[in-house]
């Protein structure tokens, strides 16, 4: 795993892209940066074997380098199954492909997988069981996200489930300085130093933008889901699960 040295070398101001540098350094920056990432592509491979349900697709929707995709194939237990991986950035879904044909020759599993250069927000959505948002959400414009959680509502079959995970704000500020300082130390402990965490912070302004687990629980019951909890939460980080 190549270490992320990305903010220790860079010093101009520009906004986060995940370009091929990102993409060259992700598995390791994840693994550092999101507390509780290790825990999140557990539970998907779990949930994927209790909720996929056979001939039914499943989506992995900003699939980066498709850790969560691996982490679903693994998991499902039934026949006839297609994970669709989708990721907007060219860096990810290329080397996302080769990571894929290389589980193909290795282990020969089942489930196939499409991966698709393409914008979440212009994809069919149709016969899903699982839909997982590991982290992605948190990149779209705030009034995209209705409509987005209404397309995979109306593409899941009854009983499918969908993992949402993301960065979170506090409507308490102080309790928002606390998870916020926490994270930091969290991230320090992972040596990355302070300058990193600063400059990493400046550049995801405005391009990573959380909101409340209150706002996400509303969005989600509005978009229709009958169950909706969080199932795991690390500082300013948390995963939902939703049951249409
Ligand atoms: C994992 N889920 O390892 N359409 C498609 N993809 C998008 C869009 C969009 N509109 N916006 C952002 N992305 C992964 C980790 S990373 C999380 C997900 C992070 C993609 C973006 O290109 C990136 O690959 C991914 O969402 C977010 O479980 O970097 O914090």
């Amino acid at each position: 795993m190549t270490t992320d040295k990305i903010y220790q070398q860079q010093s101009e101001e520009k906004p986060f892209r995940f370009n091929e540098e990102v993409a060259g350094v992700f598995p390791d920056m994840l693994r550092r940066s999101i507390p509780g990432y290790a825990a999140t592509i557990e539970a998907i491979g779990s949930l994927a074997a209790r909720y996929v349900r056979r001939d039914t697709n499943c989506y992995d929707l900003g699939c980066s380098l498709g850790a969560a995709t691996i982490a679903m194939r693994q998991g499902i237990r039934v026949p006839g199954c297609r994970i669709v991986a989708v990721d907007t950035a060219p860096a990810m879904t290329i080397r996302c492909e080769e990571i894929i044909a290389e589980d193909d020759r290795r282990f020969s599993p089942p489930t196939s997988v499409d991966v698709v250069e393409a914008d979440i927000r212009n994809i069919d959505i149709a016969n899903a069981s699982m839909v997982v948002l590991n982290y992605t959400l948190q990149f779209l414009a705030l009034e995209d996200r209705d409509a987005l959680m209404r397309t995979i509502h109306h593409g899941l079959n009854d009983g499918g489930l969908m993992v949402l995970s993301e960065k979170v704000i506090d409507e308490n500020a102080e309790m928002e300085q606390l998870l916020v300082d926490l994270h930091h130390e969290h991230k320090q402990r992972n040596d990355y130093s302070a300058l990193e965490i600063s400059r990493k912070r400046a550049a995801l302004e405005n391009v990573l933008v959380p909101e409340t687990v209150g706002a996400h629980r509303d969005r989600l019951m509005s978009a229709g889901f009958r169950h909706v909890a969080v199932w795991l939460r690390y500082f300013n980080f948390v995963s939902i699960i939703a049951i249409k």
